[in-house]
């Protein structure tokens, strides 16, 4: 059941100070507006006002001859086309001349890692699918293992970044196997494969840009470039750009490196916080949907009062300040586990836009420190629809008036409401839980 902190005591716990400078922020509270705790240092033209009202005058900096950047060129004839353009522009940027030659002259073009990339699942995966993997006997087994032995370590990382210690250790378990498999594609080839072909030019070159300003820093070397084809990198798989801005020296040794257990796990423990994790909460918590329940509601944020007022419940005692903002998600549909989600279930997406990933990481943290996973069974029977079926039920959906906002025969937020949308004035329990049941009538031809 849900259990209310009384205001008072709410307003001096610290966990719950920053959900509430949160709320006041979003324009939400009704309680009584809190200052944030930490002040940030307000500038005004060249004069910075720090927290303790100190003044000091900075030096207005000397902007740096602009340096005109070449765009790239619209097509490539080859392969080494593109890394003769690709090394211009890196130069104009800064970049030493013989890194970038030494790091293009070791790129290949790899047509596998293209069709990897272009490449669709055939089906959409049902949530049970993820989680199952997430959770699988290995993964928990090991997972219990390597999360005894960084304990203290991770313990560390959670009193500093208020991340909890068993969910840093989850998603070392999904990105590397703890890291026992980093990757073994040569990121300089997969990178650079993926830029020539095009699709994902800028992406690719920037993730190239800031592996070569790694490599500069020396937190990477030059013999330890192995990764995903799609450029993670290391024991927590990040990409380099997002490496270069969060990455954290976790063992004080001077270097960021992605391939140290030390480094990784706190980069990731700070990536969370940054991604606004609310120290103290649960990233779901699983309630029980009461009978004659209004399901237009799932999908939406509400205070957990709220929630609570129209009769859902959770099934584990939680205290919770009344104001938490929670969603309520119905992964599989009525007839499966319901969840309330945290801002915390939003910060582990940070790592992957995708909630059967936050899901997975979130049951294996459970897993792996002897908690109790979910106890609504999944409604297995649901069968998945194929990609055309789904972009098939979207092209209807859109026509019918319940704009899907495109069809890529991908299953995503927007397809859902629209989903949902026409459950609702057509009869059906509007869950949002798109399977070859409750879609039949929109996918037969
Ligand atoms: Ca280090």
């Amino acid at each position: 059941m849900f259990l209310f902190l009384p205001e008072m005591i709410m307003m001096l716990k610290k966990p719950y100070i920053a959900v509430l400078s949160v709320l006041t922020l979003a324009g939400c509270a009704t309680q009584p507006t809190m200052q944030p705790q930490v002040q940030k240092p307000v500038r005004q033209g060249n004069v910075q006002i720090e927290e303790q009202q100190t003044v000091r005058v900075t030096p207005k900096p000397t902007p740096p001859a602009p340096k005109p950047i070449p765009t790239p060129k619209a097509n490539y004839n080859s392969f080494d086309d593109w890394k003769m353009d690709f090394a211009q522009r890196a130069i104009a940027q800064g970049h030493n001349g013989n890194d970038v030659q030494r790091l293009l002259a070791s790129a290949s073009l790899k047509s596998s890692v293209i069709s990897l990339d272009s490449g669709q699942p055939e089906f959409s995966k049902m949530p049970w699918e993820y989680a199952d993997s997430a959770v699988s006997d290995g993964r928990v087994s090991r997972g219990k293992s390597k999360f005894a032995d960084q304990r203290s370590y991770l313990s560390g990382l959670e009193s500093r970044y208020g991340v909890n210690a068993e969910i840093v250790a989850a998603i070392w378990g999904m990105e590397s196997s703890y890291g026992a498999v980093t990757g073994s594609t040569y990121l300089p080839s997969a990178l650079a494969s993926l830029a020539y072909d095009g699709r994902r030019q800028e992406f690719a070159e920037s993730q190239l840009l800031s592996l070569m300003t790694l490599l500069e820093r020396g937190d990477v070397s030059w013999s330890q470039l192995e990764g995903s084809w799609a450029g993670g990198m290391g024991q927590t798989q990040f990409i380099p750009t997002t490496w270069l801005n969060e990455g954290v020296d976790g063992d004080y040794n001077g270097h960021k490196n992605p391939w140290s257990t030390a480094d990784a796990l706190a980069s990731t423990a700070s990536y969370l916080n940054n991604a606004g994790w609310v120290r103290g909460l649960s990233p779901f918590y699983e309630v029980t949907i009461p009978a004659g329940f209004d399901y237009s509601k799932v999908g939406s944020k509400q205070t957990a009062a709220y929630w609570a007022s129209t009769g859902i419940d959770t099934m584990a005692d939680v205290t919770l300040d009344a104001n938490t903002l929670l969603e309520l998600w119905l992964p599989a549909g009525k007839d499966g586990p319901a969840l309330l989600l945290s801002k915390n279930f939003d910060a582990i997406k940070v790592y992957n836009n995708s909630s059967n990933y936050a899901l997975g990481v979130s049951l294996l943290g459970r897993a792996i420190d002897g908690q109790i996973g979910l106890r609504q069974s999944w409604p297995r029977y649901e069968r998945p629809l194929s990609t055309s079926q789904v972009r098939n039920l979207q092209e209807r959906l859109t026509r019918a008036g319940y704009d899907t906002k495109g069809a890529d025969g991908v299953i995503g937020t927007n397809t859902k409401k629209a989903f949902q949308r026409w459950q609702q004035d057509n009869g059906q329990t509007p869950d949002g839980f798109i399977s070859q049941s409750s879609a039949a009538s929109l996918t037969s031809w």
